[in-house]
């Protein structure tokens, strides 16, 4: 009896701090900022090059040397339905796992709102891979920093670059190497490997002057060769420009999932 007493007190005083805070938050208009984290995993293990990884569906061994990929044209969708889309020259995003300034994103200048999903695209759209380079942001830069994720032979971004060594290769050096991307250049215009994710947030998350949240999204490459289509090294241990890639497209889309939300 004592301790439920003490229980509906305990209780009481929740609610009440709840409501209490409810009432006194003046909700700031102030403009605010997003945080995105990318953290990279091999199912359960912390992604890292090279170290050997076993595909546990395949039975494949996989020991990464390079990762990388673009994300851009983010979008934040908030609880009312309406949609803030980044100013365009500030949404293209290179992220390599290996390099620690370049895992995480910083939404500045957000409106002030609560927010219940983002939307982006793995990769380059069409419309910016066609603008003059004069016009593309430096990330885009296919002399600088996009260097070595643009084809010239084919004008088109390299949307995910997966490089690395797996004794089911049959490749000289037992090397395996994805370049997924293109945007429908003169060669083979079917190919489309844009795909875009939606992560809903699973509750409305405040952002303002006095609310930056952090997302903590896992990235699990296991994910690129167990999807929709399951890549083995075996039969597809280079896959660049054909029909295939769009499968793996579709299976790298799905490596970005919620982990967890900081409100701060
Ligand atoms: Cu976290």
């Amino acid at each position: 009896m004592k301790k439920l007493f003490i229980l509906s007190l305990f209780i009481l005083a929740a609610l009440s701090a709840c409501q209490k805070n409810e009432k006194d938050e003046a909700v700031p208009q102030t403009n605010g900022k997003l945080e995105i984290k990318f953290d990279h995993f091999v199912g359960t293990e912390r992604f890292a090059l090279n170290q050997s990884f076993t595909n546990p569906s395949s039975g494949e061994s996989f020991t990464p040397t390079l990762l990388k990929y673009f994300v851009s044209n983010f979008r934040l969708i908030k609880e009312d339905g309406s949609e803030y889309v980044l100013p365009a020259e500030q949404n293209y995003f290179l992220i390599d796992p290996t390099d620690n300034s370049l895992q995480k994103i910083q939404v500045e200048n957000l409106p002030a709102g609560k927010y219940t999903a983002i939307e982006f695209i793995i990769g380059v759209d069409s419309l910016m891979s066609t603008k003059d380079v004069s016009e593309r942001p430096p990330v885009l830069d296919p002399a600088g920093q996009a260097q070595d994720m643009y084809w010239s032979w084919n004008p088109g971004y390299i949307f995910v670059k997966f490089e690395g060594t797996s004794p089911q290769s049959s490749e000289s050096g037992n090397v395996f190497k994805y370049h997924i991307g293109g945007y429908g250049g003169y060669d083979t215009p079917s190919i489309n490997c844009i795909r875009s994710r939606r992560i809903e947030f699973g509750e409305a998350v405040m952002v303002n002057g006095d609310h930056t949240p952090s997302l903590h999204l896992i990235v699990d490459v296991l994910k690129f060769f167990n999807g929709s289509t399951s890549l083995k090294i075996a039969e597809h241990p280079v896959v660049m420009f054909n029909s295939f890639a769009t499968a793996i497209a579709d299976n790298y889309k799905e490596m970005f999932v919620l982990d967890h939300i900081h409100e701060d």
